[in-house]
This record gives C-alpha cells, structure tokens and sequence, in this order.
C-alpha cells in the first residue's frame, strides 16, 4: 500500500459505510488491519527482544468461570491408557471466545452494513472454511511489534481506584497521556495492549461474585469508550488492539455497553479485538524495567471458518 488514507478519507470505496476500510486492501481481503504489519514492521520488531525474557499473556482457558455472555466453561477429561504407560485427554464444551480470546472478522457486523468488507450473515455463518474465517489469520500468524500501554497503573498512581467491574472510560488523551508517561511511542503495525486492571480484580472474587458478574450478562469495566477512538487507532497505525477485560470496550454494570466499539472496530475497520488478555507479569516487568515495547507474537488456532480464536500470544523482551 502506498500511502494509508486519513480516517477522515475513508472510505475509499463508493458505498461504504463511514470510517471502514472496506476495498482499501481488495474486496477479497480476509485479514483487515492486519495488512498493517509489513515485513519491514516485523524485522523492527524481532529487534526488540534484548533481554531474551518470555512473557505469555494468555490466561487460563478454563477462566472466567462461569463465563461470560451465554458461552460455555471448557470442560477437560484426562484418561490413562495402555496399562498406565500413556495418557490422553480431551475438552468438551470448548468456546474460542470464552477466555484469552481474538475476536475474528466473522464475530460483529455493522447492522445496517454487514461484515467487515461487505460479507453478509450467510457468508460468515456458512459452515468450514469461508469468508473472514479465523483460518486466514491461523495461516499467516501473527508477530508485530506490541506495546503495553498500563492504564491501570498511571490511574492508581493518580490517587484514584478505578473499580475494575464498573465503567470507566479510556479514551485517547488517557492513552496518550500514558504513553508519554511510559516514554514509549506507538507506531504503524503495533498491537497495542492495554492494561485496566481486570483479571487482577476478577482472580480473587468467591464463586458467589463470579456468578452474579457473569449474570450480569455483560459484565462492567474499564475499557476503551468513545467516538474518537476509531480514528485515534486508525490513524496511529494500530493493527490490532488486546486488552485485559472482557470486550476491550467499556462496559457499564448491569447495562453492559451497545458495543460501538465492535461496530467500528471490527465490522468497519477490520481490526482485530483482544480480550480476557493476561498481562500482569509483563505489566510487572514494565514497572520495573520502564520498557513498555517488545516483539509479540500470536498464533490463532486454525479453526475453518472459526469466528474467534484463543491468542496464543507471546510478548518477548
Ligand atoms: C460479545 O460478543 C457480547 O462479546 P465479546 O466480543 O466481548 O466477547
């Protein structure tokens, strides 16, 4: 591609809904802002490990239980066989979307428009391989340059405790605001990973708050929120965004949210949404050593056809 068009240009294709990426990288295009990541954007990244430190931010598959929005809790069967010299296992009840989580191209449509790039519901709910199937990302994989940008940290060190289960907006200026404050700066084809504090609030709950955040139907947090977002994104160069609570969009206790974001995010731009991300070691790590960039990698599980899929994700310093 040579030059990206400013948000306030797209679309480029006649038709398309406003601020989508539609046609810009063809009409058959499976993989959206993923074309952000050239390999130029790769080699800088493979750079970036120095000290040879792994961090994996995928958190276990068998959290948040019970899980979220109607989806299942993995259920896993250990067995014993020849006579005790070998063991198998097996899951049932397996949701790609329930923990650690990409929401893939197939998983939110514009209402009024469709699936990213024009795919229609039969499109995106034909069975096997198919139209923006997760299977075009497993294919490929993933390895960018990430950057965590710890919100949750520069909030408490505010003063203020930002309720990990209630709404709370995070929007440019706040991101911004925590770049400059982590020295680091975002550039084009990075996952950007955003720390609200999530996970480290969900972990000690009882089974009894588990279950009444679960029967919330969406659960509050912290998250990103607002209608700059998009065009701060796109216009940053971000190829995908992660973060650590359940739709990486704010959601509102009880109401939950009318998830804009998935709109405009996944169905418009094309761009990939992390969720339920396990970031507390490298946000740990980040704390103490000030660097917030590191080579990230993903491989999403080649499920044909597949919506969604666990990360697999890997951040390397
Ligand atoms: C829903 O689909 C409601 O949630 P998410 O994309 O956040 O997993």
């Amino acid at each position: 591609m040579t030059e990206r068009p400013r948000f306030a240009d797209l679309p480029v294709r006649p038709g398309a809904p406003p601020g989508s990426t539609w046609g810009l990288w063809g009409d058959g295009d499976e993989i959206g802002t993923l074309n952000l990541i050239g390999p130029e954007e790769v080699r800088a990244a493979a750079a970036l490990v120095r000290r040879g430190d792994v961090f994996s931010l995928n958190w276990d598959l068998t959290q948040p239980a019970p899980a979220f929005f109607g989806r299942g809790t993995l259920r896993h069967t250990i067995i014993s066989k020849y006579e005790g010299v070998a063991v198998d296992d097996y899951v049932d009840g397996f949701w790609p979307q329930a923990s650690s989580q990409w929401d893939g191209l197939r998983h939110f449509a514009d209402a009024d428009h469709g699936f990213y790039n024009g795919a229609t519901l039969a499109d995106v709910t034909a069975s096997g391989p198919g139209r923006l199937g997760v299977e075009h990302w497993a294919k490929r994989g993933i390895a960018a340059r990430g950057v965590l940008l710890d919100v949750a940290r520069v909030l408490e060190h505010d003063g203020g405790s930002v309720d990990p289960f209630d709404f709370y907006a995070i929007g440019p200026s706040l991101l911004r605001r925590t770049a400059a404050e982590q020295s680091v700066a975002l550039r084009t084809g990075d996952v950007l990973v955003i720390r609200t504090g999530w996970i480290e609030g969900y972990e000690p709950l009882g089974d009894e708050a588990r279950v009444a955040l679960a029967e919330e139907g969406r659960p509050g947090s912290p998250g990103l929120y607002g209608d700059d977002v998009p065009a701060f994104l796109w216009d940053t160069g971000i190829a995908a965004v992660a973060a650590d609570n359940p739709a990486v969009e704010a959601g509102r206790r009880g109401a939950g949210s009318d998830l804009a974001l998935h709109k405009a995010l996944l169905a418009r731009l094309g761009m990939p949404l992390g969720e339920l991300w396990d970031v507390q070691h490298l946000a740990r790590d980040g704390a103490a050593d000030g660097v917030y960039e590191f080579l990230l990698t993903s491989a999403p599980l080649l499920i044909p056809g597949g919506a969604g899929s666990p990360p697999n994700v890997l951040a390397l310093k």
